[in-house]
């Protein structure tokens, strides 16, 4: 068999590619709005429904997925919080959203934001191709674009006016770019954040996030009978390293001791290393190829804004391809990549500072230290430095 034979061809208006959040959000956008898409996504849908991921949502999100056809489930099952707590030098401190700035986040997981796309799109009849190996980009930079994959054996080729290229940090849509076309902005952190889900009732009714010289720790939830935790530990840690028992005494040792003492544990259902980075790809567009979510931008969890900026680059890029659709409108197309930019960094700053206050560095001397102590002090004294991360934390205007 010849390696670039095409089997057969098709065409659509818009080939997405990637099933995550962003990926399957513009494609039930576009298929509302009447605009035919393909999805074209590399693993199987149960890998991609199953992938434990994020667990806030800001209150722009959750009101865009309702629009969007797909909230009723989070309507029902999502925890609304008005607010989080911070854990430090052995106590807790509130910051209220609602009294700060009158507005809220709603814990829903991402496994269950993908599930209810996933399902919108089956009802619509849209077209995904799951297991789509070796997706590969051409001509996004001429007058009409291709993608093509492979899929058992059978190559196949897809001609479209644009691409989303919605394939996360490893994505092969933001590697297609030539280097000299784009100009990339990193920072990586010398640690990584341990997680566990286990099916014991979160040890309090908001999240906490807690500060102790042996690292960062966060205890979060996804139901009031499912737990979410993360510790911080060293960018080479190993899996394989942590028991159960292991996990829940170093969790147990940053929080102050109430918090401790009130922590249910259980076996874990799931158990994950995730590194910390920060990370942004200029500009958003090129040609027909527009990145969004993970292709685009990465931020640190410490804000949780991952999910929600992958949704804010959505809905602009919905609204872009909509209004050039319906009225032949090129403006939301062309100003793309500066919209989102704004945005994206804004969410930036805001998860590299809270990154900045919670966790220990390994290379922190005394004065960085003293630093992290006068911010923590100054949120804890100061309704205008608690309401700077209230606004930043429950998502900034669009
Ligand atoms: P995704 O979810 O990575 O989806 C990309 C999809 O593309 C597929 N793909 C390909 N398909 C075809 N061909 C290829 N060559 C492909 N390469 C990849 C992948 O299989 C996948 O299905 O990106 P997307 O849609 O942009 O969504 C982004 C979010 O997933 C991410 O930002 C958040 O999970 C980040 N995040 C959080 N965000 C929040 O807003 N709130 C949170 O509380 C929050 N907590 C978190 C997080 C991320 C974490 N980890 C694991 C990094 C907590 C953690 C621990
Ligand atoms: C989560 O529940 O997975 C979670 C919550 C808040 C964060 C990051 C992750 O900042």
């Amino acid at each position: 068999m010849r390696p670039n034979r095409i089997d057969s061809t098709h065409a659509t208006r818009v080939v997405i590619i990637g099933a995550g959040p962003a990926g399957l959000l513009l494609g039930q956008l576009l298929t509302s709005a009447g605009i035919d898409n393909i999805v074209l996504e590399q693993r199987t849908a149960e890998h991609v429904s199953a992938r434990i991921r994020a667990g806030i949502l800001e209150s722009d999100t959750v009101d865009a997925l309702q629009r969007a056809g797909v909230g009723a489930r989070m309507a029902k099952e999502g925890l609304v919080h008005h607010g989080i707590e911070l854990s430090f030098n052995g106590d807790r401190h509130r910051i209220d959203f609602q009294a700060l700035i009158g507005r809220d986040v709603t814990v829903y997981g991402q496994t269950e934001v993908t599930k209810d796309l996933m399902g919108a799109r089956r009802s619509a009849g849209a077209v995904t191709v799951y297991e789509a190996e070796d997706v590969e980009l051409h001509d996004f930079d001429g007058s009409r674009a291709r993608v093509s994959y492979r899929k058992q054996g059978v190559r196949h080729e897809v001609h479209c006016d644009f691409i989303a290229g919605c394939d996360g940090f490893h994505g092969v849509s933001r590697a297609s770019v030539p280097a000299t076309s784009k100009k990339i902005f990193e920072r990586t952190y010398p640690f990584s954040w341990l997680g566990i889900l286990s099916d014991t009732p979160p040890v309090a009714g908001e999240l906490i996030y807690a500060r102790h010289e042996r690292g960062f720790a966060l205890c979060s939830m996804r139901s009031t009978a499912r737990s979410r935790y993360y510790v911080q530990v060293p960018a080479t840690e190993k899996i394989e390293r942590w028991s159960d028992s292991r996990f829940w005494d170093e969790l147990r040792y940053r929080l102050d001791a109430p918090t401790a003492e009130a922590v249910v544990t259980g076996p874990s259902i799931e158990k994950s290393i995730a590194p910390l980075r920060s990370f942004v790809c200029e500009p958003l567009r090129f040609g027909r190829l527009f990145l969004a979510g993970d292709a685009a931008h990465i931020v640190p969890p410490t804000g949780a804004k991952g999910l929600n900026l992958a949704v804010s680059d959505v809905l602009y890029l919905a609204e872009g391809l909509i209004a050039h659709y319906e009225h032949g409108d090129a403006q939301g197309l062309d100003q793309y990549s500066e919209r989102c930019l704004r945005r994206v960094w804004k969410a930036e700053r805001f998860s590299w500072w809270m990154t900045s206050l919670l966790h220990s560095f390994p290379d922190s001397d005394d004065f960085s230290h003293r630093i992290q102590e006068a911010e923590l002090d100054y949120l804890t004294h100061s309704d205008s430095a608690r309401r700077a991360l209230a606004e930043n934390y429950v998502g900034l205007p669009r």
